[in-house]
């Protein structure tokens, strides 16, 4: 195609997306867009799926029968997350299997939180309350996001997130109201899972090196900074109304600006974490591949069978 006709192309384009129209599978977009949005995408379907195992861990040790059922009913929410957003990436021609074997070669990222290990029963209280609260934060705004199956995705996603939150908050509460053991257990949650849900949002935005464009794009709404400093104001004081403490001796309510100003976030650990050497990197890698293994014979089974039907349906149709 001629360069002017690109030109002129990405400026309908840029004018649909200023006007708020939303961008769908058969629209033209920039190859740009179409591999920005694949990656986000494919790399938030991976978090979905990878976010199952530190809480499914815990499934079988639900200290009662309701803990359980709500943990099970949370852990298949996931799930299904993960399969909205897979479809997702494939309405832009994003192959399902290539992402998952990038997710399983190291080469896609999935969300760094997921690489903690889930050392208590607290720990479920703790994911629900700030790892669902930090998703949910994050995720309202790409309900308005410029690609119109994403943002369809993220309506259904956020509610069922907002369930978790609850269900991590009450049993936080419950934990911070029992003895003192628990008080500690649930404190102890806290201390290990703040900051590392701090890093869920991202790189500070002077060093996220997609925002200004996808903030062009209107696939992200607000930037890495404005979603964790929203998350901090309102996260602070829950924790206050159970008793808990934040672990940052930094933290403070500024009354001109009206939020919390908190410490410096440990970005090298962050990146580290990232770069595949978290604490729980490899166990969760290693578990994704091991279940795509396991489960190879019921999808060639499965591949079969259709092939078997196909054949006999085109016999009769001769
Ligand atoms: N962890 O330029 P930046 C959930 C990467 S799951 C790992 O700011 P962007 C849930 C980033 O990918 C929560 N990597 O990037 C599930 C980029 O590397 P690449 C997941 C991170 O994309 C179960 C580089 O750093 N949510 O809700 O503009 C149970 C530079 O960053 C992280 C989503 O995925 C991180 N924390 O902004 C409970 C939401 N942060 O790709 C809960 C959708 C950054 O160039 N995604 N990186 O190799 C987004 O909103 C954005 O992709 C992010 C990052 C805000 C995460």
């Amino acid at each position: 195609m001629k360069e002017n006709n690109i030109e002129e192309l990405e400026r309908q384009f840029q004018e649909k997306i200023d006007n708020d129209i939303k961008i769908e599978p058969r629209d033209w977009m920039p190859d740009a867009y179409r591999d920005t949005l694949i990656r986000q995408i494919s790399q938030h379907a991976h978090s979905e799926i990878v976010g199952m195992l530190p809480e499914g861990n815990w499934i079988t040790r639900a200290p009662n029968l309701r803990r359980k059922a709500v943990l099970l009913a949370k852990v298949q929410d996931e799930a299904g997350h993960g399969l909205y957003l897979y479809s997702a990436a494939e309405t832009l021609g994003a192959d399902r299997e290539e992402t998952i074997d990038d997710l399983h070669s190291g080469k896609a990222k999935y969300s760094s939180i997921f690489n903690y290990p889930t050392l208590s029963w607290a720990d479920m209280g703790a994911i629900g309350w700030l790892v669902d609260g930090a998703a949910i934060m994050n995720q309202v705004p790409l309900c308005r996001c410029s690609y119109g199956p994403y943002a369809r995705a993220m309506v259904r996603v956020c509610k069922e997130e907002s369930f978790h939150q609850r269900q991590g908050f009450e049993i936080m509460t419950t934990l911070a109201n029992g003895t003192p053991e628990q008080k500690a257990m649930a404190q102890d949650a806290l201390n290990r899972f703040w900051w590392p849900a701090l890093m869920m949002f991202g790189p500070n935005d002077a060093e996220s090196k997609h925002t200004e464009q996808s903030m062009r794009w209107k696939i992200k709404r607000q930037t890495n900074d404005e979603l964790r400093q929203q998350f901090v104001d309102i996260t602070v004081p829950q924790a206050e109304m159970i008793g808990l403490t934040i672990p940052d001796a930094d933290l403070k309510f500024n009354t001109e600006t009206g939020h919390y100003e908190f410490g410096e976030i440990n970005w090298d650990e962050f990146w580290q974490v990232v770069k595949g050497n978290g604490p729980c990197n490899k166990d969760r890698v290693d578990a994704r591949r091991k279940a795509k293994e396991n489960g190879m014979w019921v999808r060639e089974a499965a591949a079969a069978y259709a092939e078997k039907r196909a054949n006999r349906n085109k016999e009769k149709r001769a």
